[in-house]
């Protein structure tokens, strides 16, 4: 498509699927790979001998692949000691984990040691993929390995282009999954991994058949076409030897999923009838009560008592009040959550201590694979999250696209008149502006002792009245409706307030920073002196706020690619490609506004020579005046009768398809002449 010149939708998409058909699913627009997904494994795109030909070939010599990008970015890097960035975005299941991993493979390759001993730098960054996919993946509906995080890995090289570091952030993990999942998704597959343990861990686990835990059983769904949870299981133990997790640590990460497990089957009913009183429902809760206590190292009683009361300070005295059975339950859920989010946080620190970073580097090559666009029936506060860190990123985007045509055209000084670009800082504002934005005004209702869900909504009603990015619907009483760059977001914000809560109740904490394992224990730091102090209010939306600065400083200094995955269809299938939807997809991954922004300027250019190269044929003169290039070049265009041109100093620049007009004019001499020589033949003949 580069070649082409002249782009348009109709174009692209007839292109892709066209390619698509013959397994060709990597194609350029531009300087955006689309990466189409396949839906069946093509191993003869990835072998080492199609790496070893990556490497070594020229520039452009080789069909587009995301080795290409990787190569390019790792040659930038060291011919201009500058550091890269690789930006693989798309909807769920359209293969960004997948890109990711041939990326940072081809990587290895080119960066690895292999005259190193033991585990190399490499070997550990690639085997932190099953580790965090086993804890950060699960089924969905869209895709059977959905990540529900998001990650950016910055790979740091020595001065000679070596690997020698690595850092691996990732962003808002999905807590409610933990507790809480519906036909046909799964929880992470770690659970599911561990139920298929060898037996001597079941049964000091407990464990069985994932039916009988209520965190499982809640979808009919349990196992993977094709996925054997046992092998896994196995593979993962192998992949956290490479990372450097101890067998120790090893055992008491799946300690602590067998307590959640457990936890989760711990059921409430009322004390003699009294409404407003939990306790354990029955021998059975008992059992995994005690279960859970023994495996996270606690004392049963304390945990009985986490779950069901809390303290209450009056005027004269501390009191302990039970909770109603519902309030037990969103206790129960609550510690499981917190418990699997800081294992999951521990797991990241973990590898990042063990791989460790080069203080020394100075370039990296980043990594982002990052939730898409989401958009539902219904929308909650992680897709305001996820569509949040899609407007930064497709700011980030355009303004790279715009910046870059804008430089060529200032470089080669020709006259321009900007290009209306749609600037999407409206939306972002909306969303974060320190003083008023959403996130602002929920961390304000989260403090509030009164507020609620409503009183939220009917501020941002009242606050974005005007705005041009803000619907209210009719009727409406807590819902609200975005208009992101990729399409308006409906969202309910019944449960906004909770889930920005970055908060641990202090019996949770207590019950397990009193834990036996120093791992627990280490998961749940006592609070200091200085923290336990009212302190100021922390929010998931801040700090995920907070995040996404510091990951937009770190792609500002870089030189970034861009990499678009493409969902062929919606049936995860092979050999279907569904026009419409590929389509949407094109527009909200904002390759449609990237060839827009070209197609507006001048979006076909040629050096003169190249110019005068292809299209002599229409005004052959030109050749045997002495004419200057540029002279020359002019002298076709007036004889085309085209008209909207610029010369710059070593380029012309042409609008829209007037390349395609002179294609198709040099075609038409061509094939006369052609007709003109088999006639000579013929009369000779
Ligand atoms: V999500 O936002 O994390 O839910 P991803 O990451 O975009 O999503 P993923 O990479 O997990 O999607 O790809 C989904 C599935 O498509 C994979 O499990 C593979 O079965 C399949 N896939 C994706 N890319 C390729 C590929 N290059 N070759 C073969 C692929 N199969
Ligand atoms: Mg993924």
């Amino acid at each position: 498509m580069t070649n082409l010149h002249y782009l348009n939708e109709a174009e692209v998409l007839h292109n892709l699927a066209t390619r698509f058909q013959i397994d060709e699913i990597y194609t350029y627009t531009g300087n955006i790979l689309i990466a189409v997904n396949p839906f069946q494994a093509l191993p003869h795109l990835y072998e080492p001998a199609v790496m070893k030909r990556y490497k070594e070939a020229k520039m452009g010599e080789q069909a587009p692949h995301v080795f290409t990008i990787a190569d390019i970015a790792y040659r930038a890097m060291i011919t201009e000691g500058k550091s890269n960035s690789i930006l693989v975005s798309g909807e769920s299941g359209a293969g960004k984990t997948e890109t990711t991993k041939n990326l940072m493979c081809y990587l290895a390759y080119l960066g690895g040691n292999s005259a190193a001993e033991g585990q190399t730098i490499e070997q550990q960054v690639l085997e932190s993929n099953p580790v965090l996919e086993a804890f950060g993946n699960a089924k969905t509906a869209r895709n059977n390995n959905s990540s529900r995080f998001g990650k950016f890995v910055e790979i740091q090289f020595d001065n000679v282009g070596r690997i020698s570091g690595a850092a691996i952030r990732t962003y808002l993990l999905e807590r409610s999954r933990v507790c809480q999942i519906s036909d046909p998704e799964r929880n992470y597959h770690c659970f599911y991994l561990l139920c298929a343990a060898p037996k001597e861990e079941i049964e000091k686990y407990k464990l069985g058949d994932p039916k009988s835990f209520h965190y499982l059983n809640q979808s009919n769904c349990y196992q993977l076409v094709g996925v054997n949870d046992a092998n896994n299981y196995l593979a993962t133990r192998r992949a956290m030897d490479v990372v450097g997790i101890s067998e120790e640590e090893q055992e008491a990460i799946f300690r602590v999923v067998a307590a959640i497990l457990h936890l989760g089957n711990i059921d409430f009913g009322n004390n003699e009838g009294d409404p407003e009183s939990s306790v354990l429902k029955d021998d059975d809760s008992k059992f995994h009560l005690d279960m859970t206590a023994q495996l996270l190292r606690c004392d049963p009683e304390s945990l009985e008592d986490a779950l069901c009361k809390r303290k209450m300070i009056t005027p004269d005295d501390v009191i302990k009040k039970s909770l109603d059975i519902s309030g037990a339950i969103i206790s129960r859920d609550g510690l499981a959550k917190t418990i699997y989010s800081r294992l999951f946080d521990w797991l990241v620190d973990k590898i990042n201590v063990s791989i460790g970073q080069d203080p020394k580097s100075k370039c990296l090559i980043g990594v982002l694979d990052i939730y898409g666009f989401e958009s539902f029936e219904s929308n909650s506060f992680e897709q305001l999250c996820i569509n949040y860190t899609n407007e930064k990123l497709q700011q980030h985007f355009n303004q790279h696209v715009f910046k870059s045509e804008q430089a060529e055209y200032t470089k080669e000084e020709i006259d321009w008149r900007y290009i209306e670009f749609v600037d999407n800082q409206d939306v972002l504002s909306l969303i974060e502006k320190k003083t008023g934005g959403i996130i602002a005004l929920l961390d304000e209702a989260c403090l509030v002792p009164k507020s609620t869900h409503e009183t939220f909504a009917q501020k941002l009603y009242q606050t974005f009245k005007d705005h041009k990015r803000f619907i209210k619907p009719k009727l409406a009483r807590s819902e609200f409706t975005i208009v992101h760059y990729a399409g308006e977001v409906l969202y309910q914000s019944e449960q906004f307030l909770d889930k920005n809560k970055d908060y641990v109740v202090p019996e949770h904490q207590n019950l397990l920073s009193a834990s036996q394992c120093s791992f627990i224990q280490r998961l749940f730091p006592s609070l200091s002196e200085e923290t336990s102090k009212p302190s100021k209010f922390s929010s998931i939306g801040s700090r995920f706020k907070l995040q996404l600065q510091q990951l937009m400083e770190i792609l500002n200094s870089t030189d970034p690619h861009f990499i678009r995955c493409v969902k062929p269809n919606h049936v995860l299938k092979p050999s279907i490609f569904e026009n419409l939807y590929v389509m949407q997809q094109l527009r909200s991954g904002g390759v449609l506004e990237a060839i827009r922004i070209k197609c507006a300027g001048y979006p076909a250019h040629k050096t003169f020579e190249e110019f005068l190269n292809r299209y002599n044929i229409i005004a052959p003169e030109v050749l045997t005046r002495s004419y200057e290039e540029k002279v020359a070049c002019k002298w076709i265009l007036e004889k085309s009768e085209i008209t909207q041109y610029q010369m710059g100093i070593t380029r012309v620049f042409l609008k829209g398809n007037q390349m395609a007009e002179l294609d198709a004019q040099r075609a038409r001499i061509l094939r006369n002449s052609a007709s003109v020589i088999q006639r000579r033949v013929r009369t000779r003949s």
